[in-house]
């Protein structure tokens, strides 16, 4: 394992780990939270644990994240709640999911790069880049956040059906996966403070504002799974409420729905799903 610490960071790219394989970094990251906590210390914040390659790479929900070894970024963060109560962590979410963005639109040129609800990338309406967020609590109090993030670099082929692609794909070259780290964690850390000063002058408005001219989809109709009934749901997306609610007006009727609740099929007249 090649690892690199510091006491205070200044600059996230300098404090990480890289390892070749694991099973999740977001697992073994949180490991090595609690392994420092132990000896009384934290790990700075942006610490980084990079891998070549996940055995059992992890979505939401259970969902597996798939990479063959070495094309695509698979990287966790250790991260502080940036003065957020737990109850307010979908705007954390956003932050992060604005910050991936703006690495992603970094290496596109010709395609429209958006933020589907609640944290997925996609460029030209396929899924480039995935976020799982998993908070650590200590006395009901978010000690430290987890952040793992995938993005597909150089992978050229994807499962049928998927909807998926890379940056490669969209810009016909290859890209040096640390250039891609350098940016990602630069914007991370830019957003991060960002997001901590908003918080101190309680103005998250622009956050919002953001997120909602990056969001796929509003005012389109959509379809959605209820995952609990199991039935398709048509709705026009009217917005995302601060709590991560998506609020959808259902036949002229308004309803909203939390993360757990749908899932994203496809936009009303088209055939492929993006999963
Ligand atoms: C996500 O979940 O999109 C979050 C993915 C987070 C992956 C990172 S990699 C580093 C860190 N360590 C981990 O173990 N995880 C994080 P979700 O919204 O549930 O989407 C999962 C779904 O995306 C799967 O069910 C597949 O349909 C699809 N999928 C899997 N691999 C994909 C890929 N490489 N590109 C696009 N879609 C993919």
């Amino acid at each position: 394992m090649e690892r690199y610490i510091k006491e205070n960071v200044e600059d996230w790219t300098k404090v990480g780990a890289r390892v070749t394989q694991v099973r999740s970094t977001n697992d073994s990251l949180r490991e090595q939270v609690k392994a420092f906590a132990k000896t009384g210390h934290v790990l700075p914040e942006g610490y980084s644990l990079k891998a070549d390659f996940q055995s059992a790479g992890k979505g939401r929900l259970g969902r597996i994240w798939e990479a063959p070894p070495g094309e695509n970024l698979l990287v966790s963060y250790a991260l502080s709640s940036a003065g957020l109560r737990p109850d307010q962590l979908f705007l954390f979410l956003q932050n992060i999911a604005l910050a991936v963005h703006d690495a992603v639109a970094h290496f596109v040129q010709r395609e429209k790069v958006e933020v589907k609800w609640p944290n997925d990338i996609l460029v030209g309406e396929r899924k480039v880049a995935g976020i799982l967020i998993e908070s650590m609590l200590k006395a009901d109090e978010v000690s430290c956040i987890i952040v793992g993030i995938g993005i597909n670099v150089n992978q050229q082929g994807f499962e049928e059906g998927m909807k998926a692609t890379s940056l490669a794909q969209s810009g016909g070259r290859e890209i040096e996966l640390q250039d891609v780290f350098l940016t990602l964690t630069q914007k991370l850390q830019s957003a991060q403070d960002h997001l901590k000063s908003m918080v101190a002058i309680g103005d998250v408005y622009s956050l919002q504002q953001r997120y909602h001219q990056k969001l796929f989809g509003l005012g389109e109709l959509l379809i959605f799974r209820n995952l609990k009934t199991e039935k398709e749901i048509l709705g026009r997306v009217l917005s995302v409420l601060p709590s991560g609610e998506l609020k959808l007006d259902c036949g002229g009727k308004e309803y909203c729905f939390s993360l757990d609740d749908i899932r994203f099929l496809r936009k009303q007249n088209d055939v492929r799903h993006i999963k």
